[in-house]
């Protein structure tokens, strides 16, 4: 069913004899620089990115949706097209559920991981959409959800996060996600003061039933259901949120929930300054939470991302972000998509590995801004393919993911499997 290593041995025996010369190359680049390859593939090999359970299905936008041959019908067949990602791209090992989107029983849910070699990174919530068909939840969310005005809406949002807890603790989750879509479209619609204030309120509430080894991370996004105001608009309300939540409590930082030329390499370092980076939706876009390819559209903003995590160096092992793709794959066969996403990712790692920090520094201390730019920017220009190919190679992948997942004939054998899905309305996924 899945991808059969016969078929990733065949694709790599084409290209190896190229990879070789390629891998050698690079390596005798950066030995001139006082850098060993291999230090660097080892390095990268030890980076993963988790895969999130909603971005293997089809995206829509609020216009259309135009499904894909072969979606899961599931969360069991989404598992199964997370597991093809990490077979072939060999950085994915974890996924990200959404609940109740992803609701299934969940020793069923942890047989299905350990057969496929898949643990499970943060849960998420969602208090942004109704549930008319979950009895625990009659109470409608749309004017907001842990900042409703309404007590009762508050705490049944409470419980489904907690909920959401539960089915995470019982598969081995360690975080939660906390996104809330409320806010409002008009000036006047609620009090922001007071609407930040319930908020707080409700996510100590959340916090204060935490397992004792669990994490919570605020998500926050500038604008997008609300159109005027935002509860969790930005890294300073989500700072403010994780400090008032105490040790628990992180940041995350969803790249496409900023205002257009935000920098958003400060506010990364920042947040690690702070100690509260918590973990990352990777994604790219050119106008707002586009969800488009990781990497796709400013390969030099994730760079600048990785620059600042590779900064960071021991602090960050202390914060230990979790790494996740939140994308929405509308045009494109969503397994390519990923398996490119998380490439791209870690290319960037690799890239700000290769910053010569020390140079680096003394520039930026003798204010040398040529040169300081320039040193930064070396990192970012080098081909580094190779690398990660082997790093692909040298855990079972394949050298070239795309094109080994193409000739497998996974989509069309899935399609088979899997009857096509109704052209239908907006929606997000
Ligand atoms: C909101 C968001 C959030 C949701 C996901 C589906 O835009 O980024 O992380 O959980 O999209
Ligand atoms: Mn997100
Ligand atoms: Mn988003």
């Amino acid at each position: 069913m899945r991808i059969h290593k016969d078929v990733i041995e065949a694709a790599n025996e084409r290209l190896r004899a190229d990879h070789e010369a390629d891998y050698a190359a690079l390596g005798q680049k950066l030995e001139r620089r006082g850098v060993s390859i291999d230090e660097v593939t080892r390095k990268v090999s030890a980076f993963s990115v988790a895969v999130p359970s909603w971005g293997v299905g089809t995206g829509g936008t609020r216009f259309a949706r135009f499904p894909g041959a072969g979606e899961p019908r599931g969360i069991f067949e989404k598992l199964d097209d997370c597991a093809v990602i990490n077979d072939l791209g060999r950085a994915t090992p974890a996924v990200s559920l959404h609940y109740p989107w992803d609701k299934a029983d969940p020793t069923e849910l942890r047989a299905k991981g350990e057969e496929l070699g898949l643990a499970f990174d943060a849960m998420n919530s969602n208090t942004f959409q109704d549930h008319p068909d979950d009895p625990r939840q009659p109470l409608s969310y749309k004017f907001g959800s842990l900042s409703h005005a309404d007590a009762a809406v508050r705490a049944q949002a409470v419980e489904h996060n907690l909920e959401t807890v539960d089915l995470g603790a019982a598969i081995g989750s360690k975080a939660l996600t906390v996104w809330v879509g409320d806010g409002s479209n008009f000036p006047g619609q609620s009090d922001l003061g007071r609407s930040f204030e319930r908020y707080l309120d409700a996510m100590k509430g959340i916090t204060g039933r935490l397992p004792d080894d669990w994490r919570i991370f605020s998500e926050h996004k500038m604008y997008e259901p609300a159109f005027y105001s935002t509860v969790m608009a930005d890294w300073g309300t989500s700072l403010m949120t994780a400090m008032e939540l105490g040790p628990k409590a992180f940041c995350l930082v969803d790249l496409g929930h900023h205002a257009p030329n935000v920098n958003i390499e400060q506010i990364v370092s920042r947040l690690i300054h702070a100690g509260k980076l918590g973990g990352f939706h990777f994604n790219d876009s050119k106008y707002g939470d586009d969800d488009l390819d990781a990497g796709s559209i400013d390969p030099f903003r994730l760079f600048l991302v990785f620059n600042e995590l590779v900064e960071a160096g021991g602090r960050l092992d202390a914060l230990h972000p979790s790494y996740m793709i939140d994308q929405s794959h509308n045009v494109t066969d969503p397994i390519e998509s990923l398996i490119r996403s998380a490439n791209e990712i870690r290319r960037a790692y690799v890239q700000a590995l290769l910053v010569d920090r020390q140079a680096l520094r003394g520039h930026q201390d003798e204010n040398d801004v040529m040169m300081a730019s320039e040193t930064l920017k070396a990192g970012f220009r080098l081909d580094v393919e190779p690398i990660l190919a082997q790093a692909r190679l040298d855990a079972g992948g394949a050298i070239d993911p795309v094109a080994a997942y193409r000739t497998s004939g996974y989509r069309a054998r899935v399609a088979s499997e899997r009857p096509a899905a109704r052209a239908s309305g907006g929606g997000i996924v």
